[in-house]
């Protein structure tokens, strides 16, 4: 049972710059380890609170030294000298001292990087992987590594609305290797750095998770741009490598329309043009196909593509256990969107998790738009069994440390990629 000694926090940069939280956690047997928080920016209105210090002065009001506070005062002083049975005890502590739904009053930035530091502190004192300890929190026993899906272009909210669909992501299929889907990763993004040199005149813009952001005028054009570049990097698109689309769909619906490519499309029409790409490309996921608060067309949607493509819900569920069962109820997706940082705990993450799969869902681990250098996500995407892991482009240190550390667990475990299924 570890015992607390000590928290603390401090405020380091993500990969925008802007102010995140980095907590420690210190155990009375001497275990000591630190965790970072990410955050988003095509959040849905549904997350818990990522506490700013708001103020004008500082980081155009992106400072975090209030949650950081909290975690040296409040949150030290509530759980030093603790004995905690587990994970769900020591986050039990937390969401009870927060006291909001949100966690709006300590922060669930705050909060989380308690809650992740707690859990390394507790595998470095077990002696285990982070991964085995993660996938003792949910009973699981894992023996395959996560299929990669790997952004490669960006519009929307990652690349100043140049397009509005959010990511175009490439799914090895293939291989049964991380090492191997890296490595036709790699290829595949040369070829459309080259491609959009060419066809585009215009030198590497990258988006905030790495992707490339070309000027395309068309949510279709972003497509074939990436089904040319696959093409040209010798792979074939729907058998060697498929598609994942984040259509992040929130951000371009207004007052009952989707804004998209100078059309205003309805529900229907939304789907209707979504059902258009996916028997058009080798689109196996969509992504927030529609609104988030569009609840009443979810279930359409995913009638529609069903046994085609992966109906995933971000923005729609938040990672949020209540929102997650409103969807199974109306079988509004079928593939769970997980970010622990959507909701503030693991322990309600991995309830997140637990109902999703009980449904039949897959589940998708993702990272955020704004990451760390810290990596504990690949651990948990290994631990928890994901279905699918989402870390972004193969470029920037901040998405290769989840890259590297999937290498290491696999040089490790050998343990073989999980074999795609629409399931
Ligand atoms: C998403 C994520 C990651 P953000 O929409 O799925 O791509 O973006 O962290 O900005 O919400
Ligand atoms: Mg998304």
């Amino acid at each position: 049972m570890p015992t607390i000694e000590r928290v603390t926090a401090a405020e380091i940069l993500d990969s925008r710059s802007r102010p995140t939280v980095s907590a420690t956690c210190i155990l009375a047997g001497g275990a000591q380890a630190s965790a970072s928080v990410p955050s988003g920016a095509s959040t849905g209105t549904a997350e818990a609170l990522e506490l700013r210090d708001a103020d004008p002065q500082r980081y155009g009001g992106l400072g975090c030294r209030k949650a950081v506070a909290h975690v040296n005062g409040e949150i030290h002083q509530a759980l030093a000298g603790a004995s905690l049975a587990d994970q769900a005890e020591l986050d039990g502590v937390l969401v009870a001292l927060d006291g909001t739904p949100n966690k709006s009053r300590l922060g669930a930035n705050a909060i989380l990087a308690v809650s992740v530091a707690f859990a390394r502190a507790s595998a470095l004192e077990r002696g285990v992987p982070l991964y085995t300890h993660f996938a003792g929190m949910l009973g699981l026993a894992p023996d395959t590594l996560p299929r990669l899906t790997i952004n490669l272009l960006s519009g929307g909210m990652h690349a100043g609305r140049q397009v509005a669909i959010q990511d175009v992501l490439i799914v090895p299929a293939r291989p049964t290797t991380i090492d191997e889907s890296l490595a036709m990763a790699y290829d595949i993004y040369q070829a459309a750095a080259a491609l959009i040199l060419k066809r585009y005149r215009m030198r590497l813009l990258t988006a905030d998770e790495g992707g490339l952001a070309p000027p395309c005028e068309s949510a279709e054009e972003l497509i074939e741009t990436a089904i040319v570049a696959i093409k040209s990097a010798g792979y074939r698109p729907g058998s060697d490598v498929m598609l994942a689309l984040d259509v992040a769909a929130s951000h371009f619906y207004a007052h009952g329309k989707y804004y998209l490519d100078g059309a205003q499309l309805d529900s229907p029409g939304m789907i209707a043009r979504m059902v258009r790409w996916v028997e058009r490309y080798p689109i196996v996921s969509l992504e927030d196909g529609l609104a988030e608060d569009d609840w009443e067309w979810w279930p359409t949607l995913r009638q529609a593509l069903a046994k085609r493509a992966l109906v995933v819900g971000d923005d729609l569920l938040c990672t949020n256990p209540q929102r997650i069962q409103r969807a199974i109820e109306v079988r509004a997706c079928n593939t769970l969107l997980l970010k622990p940082n959507q909701i503030g705990t693991l322990t309600e993450a991995a309830q997140a998790w637990r109902l999703a799969t009980q449904a039949g869902w897959q589940v998708t681990i993702s990272v955020r738009s704004g990451e760390t250098e810290d990596n504990w996500i690949a651990d948990l995407a290994v631990g928890w069994r994901g279905d699918q892991f989402k870390p972004g482009s193969i470029t920037q240190s901040e998405r290769l440390a989840k890259y590297n550390r999937l290498l290491a667990i696999e040089a490790e475990t050998q343990w073989p990629v999980v074999r795609w299924a629409l399931g």
